[in-house]
């Protein structure tokens, strides 16, 4: 039931940060080490700026996800890289709570893990939700816990942005009395985990015989 939605690489800072509630010289954009392009433009830290550009161009109710690559100015090392991919999602509408959240995500836990899996959230902070959480499934045949993503229910400053920028551009407004939950998670660390991939720099190294093995996988 979700649609797929895309966004550019190369982004504005309104909308990677500044309307997902990070003001310019906040702490919380040390979050996210940036490659800076100008002042005013960068190489995305994650897929987050999308949920602005689709709520300013869309109304609510729908479900999306958005898959993408993101960039951060990151030492590498073994689960870390400078560029990598991310899924968010994102669900607007009346009524929705963090019981849909979780749902979502146990079910998304189900279909890549398995029926014996389980999934777990504790509570963290990201500037565009309240409340947030990190979450983490139960990977049966490693026997532990793989920290997944970000989550959370989005954020009034965030909708309060989104009205606003609809009003500039002659818009009705379209997020008052509407909830929404969303989530990012990692690609290439789901995929290490899923696939046992000891480094996640094999997947830029550009090593055909590593590469080959998820010829029938995709
Ligand atoms: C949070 C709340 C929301 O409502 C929506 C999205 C989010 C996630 C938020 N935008 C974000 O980017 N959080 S994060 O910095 O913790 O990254 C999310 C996931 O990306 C991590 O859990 C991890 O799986 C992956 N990641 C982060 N830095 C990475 C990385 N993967 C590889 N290399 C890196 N340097």
């Amino acid at each position: 039931g979700f649609s797929i939605a895309e966004g550019p690489e190369v982004e504005l800072d309104y909308y990677n940060f500044e309307a997902l509630n990070m003001a310019k010289d906040h702490p919380s954009r040390d979050m996210q080490a940036t490659f800076y392009v100008t002042e005013t433009l960068l190489l995305r830290t994650h897929t987050s700026p999308m949920q602005v550009r689709y709520m300013v161009a869309h109304t609510p109710p729908f479900r999306i996800v958005v898959p993408g690559r993101v960039f951060r100015f990151e030492q590498t090392d073994a689960t870390h890289e400078a560029v990598f991919h991310q899924l968010e999602g994102l669900v607007v509408g009346e009524g929705i709570t963090m019981a849909h959240l979780k749902g979502a995500i146990y079910e998304l836990a189900q279909a890549l893990f398995g029926p014996d899996s389980k999934v777990r959230f504790q509570p963290v902070y990201f500037p565009f939700v309240e409340p947030g959480a990190q979450f983490a499934v139960w990977w049966p045949e490693g026997g532990k816990w793989l920290e997944l993503g970000g989550a959370g229910m989005v954020h009034p400053k965030v909708f309060q942005a989104v009205d606003a920028y609809r009003e500039r551009l002659g818009l009705p407004s379209a997020y008052r009395g509407v909830t929404g939950f969303a989530f990012g998670l990692g690609v290439e660390r789901l995929a290490m985990l899923r696939y046992g991939i000891p480094d996640i720099r094999y997947f830029f190294g550009g090593r055909l015989k590593f590469l080959e093995q998820f010829k029938g996988v995709l």
